[in-house]
């Protein structure tokens, strides 16, 4: 049986943003731009009870919480603490797989007590950057991820063995990992809402209702999850796609629409670090008929800017002819390979 940890920082760039600024601190800050197109990348906990979250529109943040400060992100400071983490974490194992600059899985199975060891790594995080980080540890990937955020801020949950059936059965479904939102919805919609109401569910009753996620929410509803932790997993591409509730039939709600996934598109591209040259715009017209736009710049896109006039200049590329929009997406690619250099290097001198 593995021994896994999850653990994330807790509000991860607020958190960096009042430890290096104390007139920040117990204040209800939220970082992003505050502009018309901006959005929170994340909130500080005193900010989070006005229901100021990751996502959301800058302009709907201020309304919900008028004294909110707005702080720029300054993505060098988060970077550096990412580094440090990550340093702490491959202390204790050399399977450390980051999912993005806060968080990380940690397969520690030849530790005796991960536990401990999840401890110990909480403390050192503290001591070596002044910022709390919470803890999951399980048997797997799921309920790792599950339990760091299960006591959070500055949480350690552990759900030993013994506790699985249990604690899976009175889960609350969209608290399973990978759930969102509209898959949530959707499951309600079908009269469940935790693990035990979705454990009643055949594997095939659920992929005919799911597709091939049916297999995982399966497993989920047992709190199975065989993925192992595999470190420096490679992205090649990020993206970001909206499909609509009812059809779009005209090019000015299209650009709104597209600004909506470009943000999110951009804060994907930020939390994970990812650098790519082309911006790919997808279309799906209301008779399912797809085309996809590209663009690739003589850069990696490190500017909102840039990705800003790409994906508009796909757009204006298009033209409806009458023609309604189902979906709209936009992903990133193309990225420089760091590596190839140094490796061939190597090679050079034969090491
Ligand atoms: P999270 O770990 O999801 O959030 P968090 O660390 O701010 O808060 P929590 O205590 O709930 O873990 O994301 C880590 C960072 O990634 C977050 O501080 C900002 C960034 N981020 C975005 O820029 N956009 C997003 O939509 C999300 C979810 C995060
Ligand atoms: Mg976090």
């Amino acid at each position: 049986m593995r021994k896994i940890i999850h653990i994330d920082m807790d509000a991860f760039f607020a958190a960096v943003e009042q430890r290096d600024n104390p007139a920040l601190r117990g204040r209800p800050i939220a970082v992003g731009h505050s502009g018309r197109r901006g959005v929170v990348s994340t909130a500080s906990y005193e900010a989070r009870p006005y229901g100021v979250r990751s996502a959301l529109p800058s302009a709907v943040a201020k309304r919900l919480c008028p004294e909110l400060i707005f702080v720029e992100p300054r993505f060098d400071a988060y970077k550096a603490v990412s580094e440090q983490i990550r340093a702490i974490f491959h202390q204790y194992t050399d399977l450390v797989e980051p999912l993005s600059l806060d968080e990380a899985f940690l397969d520690v199975s030849h530790h005796r007590s991960a536990t401990l060891v999840a401890q110990q790594i909480k403390e050192q995080i503290f001591n070596t950057t002044q910022l709390t980080a919470s803890a999951g540890v399980s048997v797997n990937k799921m309920l790792a991820k599950i339990a760091s955020d299960y006591r959070k801020p500055n949480g350690l949950f552990v759900i030993p063995p013994k506790d699985i059936d249990a604690f899976v059965a009175g889960l609350p479904i969209e608290k399973f990992f990978g759930i969102g939102e509209v898959t949530a919805a959707k499951i309600h919609r079908l009269g469940i809402t935790t693990g035990a109401d979705l454990r009643e569910w055949s594997e095939q009753a659920l992929v005919a209702q799911f597709g091939k996620v049916g297999h995982l929410y399966y497993g989920y509803a047992r709190g199975e999850d065989n993925r192992e932790v595999t470190p420096n997993r490679v992205r090649k591409s990020l993206g970001a796609e909206i499909t609509f509730t009812y059809d779009v039939t005209n090019m000015e709600d299209l650009e709104y629409e597209l600004s909506a996934v470009r943000n999110e598109l951009w804060s994907r591209i930020r939390r994970h670090e990812f650098y790519g040259k082309t911006v790919v715009l997808k279309v799906k017209f209301g008779d399912f008929h797809q085309i996809t736009r590209s663009k690739t710049l003589p850069h990696p896109v490190e500017e909102f800017s840039t990705l800003l006039s790409a994906s508009e200049e796909l757009l204006q590329s298009i033209s409806l002819h009458d023609r309604t929009v189902r979906l709209i997406g936009l992903t990133l690619g193309n990225t420089p390979e760091p590596c190839t250099e140094s490796i061939q290097l190597c090679f050079d001198f034969d090491c």
